[in-house]
């Protein structure tokens, strides 16, 4: 028994690894706990084309009847996506268990990245990754995201780490794991829906070339994982200061009714949803449709190296 045998590629995204061909993966939780349905399905479609149009191959990647579906879609994405409720949100340390007890789950950053190493895949967009919670110093909330990043050889492009979090503690903490933080033409750490924290990254690069050959080293050195950090585009940043205030609202809203643990960053972003009237949703439609963009540009530069 290795991990192939739990592993389902889809024949497109196979091909296209047997051929040295770019592939970007997608995560699942995105779909299952992070959009309201039908926004969710069209969201995935749409990022789906941008790959596509960017000259790499879409891999979206769910834990779907015992196994870990890589190259998710048709009917198998529209169940995944209308899921909601049923779907389980799958972190590392859930793996195990759902393939063996069965059923449905969006996988976290952590999983597909695990996922995305297994298969072959080097390149990953998503929207924003998890980090150190605000108040983490007396919850201990701490994403597995940043650990899994400081091992796992995958670069995720993601639009930094979600407000909802307290950023400087999570820039410290992939500082202490050693997971380098590249700024996408920018030196400001982004804050997913603003793109600004006021926090700088390690290192500013000016092309998907440019990424692509530290992380071809990165990964040839085997040091683990690469965050590349894209600000929002410009057209649909939100004001930082204005979401600041409906973000500290829905951490408020999250205490009062005791919501925790993994149930805590769905739950901040539904609530900031409803806060913000929808907007948030739009920006962050938008935000992961422009890391997709730049992830399959770095893919595709990997696979001009011949990484
Ligand atoms: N990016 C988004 N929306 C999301 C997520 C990322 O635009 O919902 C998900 C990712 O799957 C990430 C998870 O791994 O949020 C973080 O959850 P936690 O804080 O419980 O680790």
């Amino acid at each position: 028994m290795s991990v192939k045998d739990h592993l389902s590629i889809s024949p497109e995204v196979r091909k296209a690894l047997a051929g040295g061909r770019p592939v970007v993966a997608l995560e699942s939780t995105i779909i299952t706990h992070g959009m309201p349905y039908p926004q969710n399905l069209e969201m995935v479609q749409r990022v789906e084309a941008v790959i596509r149009r960017n000259g790499a191959v879409p891999a979206t990647i769910a834990i779907m009847d015992g196994k870990l579906e890589v190259g998710v879609k048709g009917e198998d994405l529209e169940r995944l996506a209308r899921g909601g409720g049923k779907a389980a949100k799958a972190s590392r340390r859930d793996v195990a268990a759902l393939l063996v007890l069965g059923g449905m789950a969006g996988t976290t950053v952590a999983t597909t990245m695990m996922a995305a190493a297994w298969a072959g895949i080097q390149v990953f967009a998503t929207g924003g990754i998890g980090g150190v919670h605000r108040g983490a110093e007396t919850t201990f909330d701490i994403s597995a995201d940043l650990e899994e990043l400081s091992q796992t050889q995958v670069a995720v492009v993601c639009a930094g780490a979600k407000s909802i979090l307290d950023i400087p503690k999570t820039l410290e903490t992939l500082e202490t794991q050693g997971v380098p933080v590249l700024g996408y033409k920018t030196e400001d750490f982004p804050a997913f829906w603003a793109r600004q924290s006021g926090q700088k990254v390690d290192h500013r690069i000016e092309s998907a070339e440019e990424a692509a050959r530290v992380i071809a080293l990165q990964f040839e050195l085997g040091m683990g994982g690469v965050l590349v950090a894209n600000p929002i585009p410009e057209s649909h940043a939100m004001d930082a200061r204005a979401i600041e205030a409906r973000i500290e609202e829905a951490i408020r809203c999250a205490e009062a009714e005791g919501v925790s643990r993994k149930d805590l960053t769905p739950f901040l972003l539904k609530r900031i949803f409803e806060l913000t009237e929808g907007k948030s949703l739009i920006a962050n439609i938008a935000l992961v449709e422009n890391n997709a963009a730049v992830a399959a540009e770095i893919a595709v530069a990997m696979s001009e190296l011949g990484a």
